[in-house]
């Protein structure tokens, strides 16, 4: 004979058209469960959710917490952290030292290709103009332009400038989707006027790459671009999503990393008037208010956060972890991880690349077909540039490091990264590239210049198969 609330329950599931597995029955009798109406409904309306309509042993062992999840992997490595690593020196010296690392570095990361062998330095291709034969030459692009149906590139290696022409229409193509200051690699040949005609362009690029996976189903959330001091900062939805990571839903329950890609707080005097836009007008502020409302992450799940341009540390990419100083307590907290921009991490050996994203302001401006709109379009310029921020000398400062550590040098397996408040996913050579959006309004700025964020969703990945969840945790007012 069942008892009264296993019936009710059952009916209950039953009527919303659910069908129980006999292996759910012997649990049930088995023991005795508090609440079990309320359990049953959770189960029904998250796997109505989910379009299935059965429920079985796990789904209970599951959502009553008895399923040991001591099973599922949370291992992690920080690969790559500017903090420790940031030297600045100063002055123009600082940036030739900059980009001549630079040239060095993608040179070499070419090298195995089959063109490099025939590399030629321009001041050689220059003196040696009469050779009719094509050559390769590579260097960083300095100039590009458009006009009529040709396309003018300017490329600068350690022994000179050479001026090229495109013709060719798809090439043209290739040409004006290339990122200032970015390093290419050129077949040229010389016109009968004595001119370079550009025949064949060539990117660092990935090559096509087989992802690592986590041996378990352990999963991540990817977050950015909180702004937590902003009126506009969503803080309802943010406390939403933390209260759901503690609950009793089955991919709640499997999460066991959150990444921060930046812009943890709103900062001050970073846009003009900014403080009339600002509920708390100070860091410290800012950030104790993140720490109150990050701290009720379950510590069983780690917590790995870079800053971004709103962040405090300093402004010039690569930015070290936001300093002990405004806040130790994020820093002593044993469950988060605070690492500087840009970051190379290993969860269960899945690779993640974390970057703000400043750069995209001055590329998305700079680069005909790219949009805020589409951030993973620029995502896959960054990969194929191999540079998080190639362009100098616009808006987002660099600083002028004696080595450029905003190079991708290791192929990620995911590459995070926010900054425009636009979720976006994408895969890219195997490559998983997530833009993970925002937890602020709309904010008046955005409205003058026609950015329209997606904001309150969080980005979800199963690490052991990269499938991917969108969870919008948006409270209709
Ligand atoms: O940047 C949020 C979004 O606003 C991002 O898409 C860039 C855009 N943004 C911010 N500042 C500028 C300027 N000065 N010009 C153009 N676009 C801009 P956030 O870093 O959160 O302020
Ligand atoms: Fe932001
Ligand atoms: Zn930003």
């Amino acid at each position: 004979m069942m008892k009264k609330d296993v019936v009710f329950a059952l009916n209950y599931a039953l009527n919303k058209g659910f069908q129980i597995h006999p292996n759910a029955f012997e649990i049930l009798e088995k023991i005795e469960i508090r609440d079990l109406e309320k359990v049953i409904r959770d189960i029904v309306r998250e796997k109505t959710k989910q379009k299935v309509f059965h429920i079985n042993q796990e789904d209970l062992e599951v959502f009553l917490g008895l399923k040991d999840e001591e099973e599922l992997i949370s291992d992690h490595k920080i690969l790559s952290d500017p903090t420790l690593k940031i030297t600045s020196s100063e002055g123009i010296i600082g940036f030739g030292a900059l980009f001549s690392n630079r040239f060095l570095k993608l040179k070499k990361m070419v090298s195995n290709r089959p063109e490099a062998k025939l590399l030629k330095p321009i001041s050689f291709v220059i003196a040696s103009k009469s050779d009719n034969n094509d050559v390769f030459v590579c260097g960083l692009l300095v100039e590009r332009n458009s006009e009529r149906n040709v396309t003018r590139l300017v490329i600068d290696d350690p022994t000179g400038s050479l001026e090229g022409i495109v013709f060719d229409k798809d090439l043209q193509n290739i040409a004006n989707g290339l990122l200032i200051d970015q390093f290419v690699m050129e077949r040229i040949s010389v016109s009968k006027n004595g001119g370079f005609i550009i025949k064949d362009i060539i990117v660092p690029n990935i090559p096509d790459h087989v992802p690592n996976f986590s041996k378990t189903e352990t999963y991540a959330v990817f977050l950015s671009d909180l702004h937590i001091g902003s009126k506009y900062f969503m803080e309802k939805e943010l406390e939403k999503f933390v209260l759901w990571l503690a609950s009793p839903d089955p991919i709640a329950r499997k999460i066991r990393f959150v990444l921060v890609a930046g812009d943890v707080i709103d900062g001050i005097g970073i846009y003009p008037n900014q403080e009339k836009e600002l509920i708390f007008t100070n860091v410290d502020e800012q950030l104790k208010r993140a720490l109150e409302i990050l701290e009720k992450i379950p510590r069983h799940i780690k917590v790995f956060i870079i800053p971004g341009n709103h962040d405090p540390g300093r402004r010039a990419l690569p930015q070290p972890a936001i300093p002990k100083k405004y806040n130790l307590d994020l820093w002593n907290r044993e469950n988060f991880f605070m690492i500087g921009n840009p970051a190379l991490i290993s969860l269960n050996g899945v690779k993640v690349l974390m970057f703000h994203g400043q750069s995209i302001d001055d590329i998305v401006r700079t680069t005909p077909g790219l949009s805020f709109d589409n951030p993973t379009k620029v995502m896959r310029h960054l990969l194929q540039a191999r540079h998080l921020s190639p362009i100098y000398g616009s808006q987002t400062p660099l600083a002028p490091e004696v080595e450029d550590m905003m190079l991708v040098d290791e192929v990620p397996d995911i590459f995070h990264v926010g900054h425009v408040h636009v979720v976006g996913l994408d895969l890219y050579k195997g490559v998983l590239l997530i833009n993970s959006g925002a937890w602020q309004y709309q904010t008046p700025f955005q409205t003058s210049v026609g950015i329209t964020p997606t904001p309150g969703i969080a980005i979800i990945v199963n690490l052991k198969n990269f499938k991917v969840y969108r969870k919008d945790f948006k409270i209709e007012s």
